[in-house]
C-alpha cells in the first residue's frame, strides 16, 4: 500500500479532492466553521483530523489545512510516498512556501512522487502560477477537485509515478 499525503493551505480543496476520489470510502474529519464575531456557523466546513480515502492500492490521507494542526503535519511526514501540493490559482505563495520548506525536510521527501495541483483554475493569476511554477519546478496542473472526470485522470497520473517506486522504510 502507497501513502500519499495531500496537502495545502485551508480552503485549497483537498476534503474535496480526497472526498471525491469515492464518497462511499471516505472518512473525514470536517467541523463547521464559526464566526467568532456573530457567533454562528458560516456554513463553511474545515478539517480538524487526518481524513483518508483509498484509490487502488494507494491511500490518500488528507490533511488539516490550519498550521494549528501541524503536530498532525510531523505525524504524517514520517513515512510517505507522494505529496501533493493544493494551492489556489489566486492566492500568494506564503503558505505554500511554509507548507513545502515543513515537509521537504522529512527524509521521504527526496525520494517521494511530488506534484502541484492549481485548484479554482476559474480564478486563475498567472502571476502567482508562474512565479510558483519556477520556483519548485515540479509536475504540475489545474483541477477543480469537485470535477470527478478530471480528478481521476489526476489519480491516475500519481498511479503510474508511483508504481516503480519502492515503498518507503519509516525511520
Ligand atoms: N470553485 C471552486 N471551488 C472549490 C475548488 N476547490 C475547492 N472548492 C470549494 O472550496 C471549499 C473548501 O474546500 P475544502 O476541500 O473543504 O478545502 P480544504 O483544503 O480541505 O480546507 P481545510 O480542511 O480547512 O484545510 C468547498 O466548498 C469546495 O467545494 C475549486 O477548484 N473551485
Ligand atoms: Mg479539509
Amino acid at each position: 500500500m502507497k501513502k500519499v499525503l495531500v496537502v495545502g493551505k485551508q480552503n485549497a480543496g483537498k476534503t474535496t479532492f480526497v472526498r471525491n476520489i469515492s464518497e462511499s470510502t471516505f472518512a473525514g474529519t470536517d467541523v463547521p466553521v464559526l464566526d467568532l464575531k456573530e457567533l454562528k456557523e458560516t456554513g463553511e466546513t474545515t478539517t480538524v483530523g487526518v481524513e483518508v480515502n483509498f484509490y487502488k492500492d494507494i491511500a490518500f490521507y488528507g490533511l488539516p489545512g490550519q498550521r494549528r494542526f501541524s503536530f498532525l503535519w510531523e505525524t504524517f511526514a514520517k513515512s510517505f510516498d507522494g505529496i501533493v501540493f493544493l494551492h489556489p490559482s489566486f492566492s500568494p505563495p506564503e503558505e505554500i512556501d511554509y507548507i513545502y520548506s515543513f515537509f521537504s525536510k522529512f527524509p521521504s521527501f527526496q525520494k517521494s512522487y511530488k506534484m502541484l495541483i492549481f485548484t479554482y483554475p476559474e480564478k486563475m493569476d498567472y502571476a502567482v502560477v508562474n512565479r510558483i511554477i519556477s520556483v519548485y519546478d515540479l509536475p504540475y496542473t489545474y483541477l477543480n477537485p469537485n470535477d470527478r472526470s478530471k480528478l481521476l485522470k489526476v489519480l491516475e497520473v500519481i498511479e503510474n509515478n508511483l508504481m516503480d517506486r519502492e515503498d518507503v522504510v519509516a525511520l
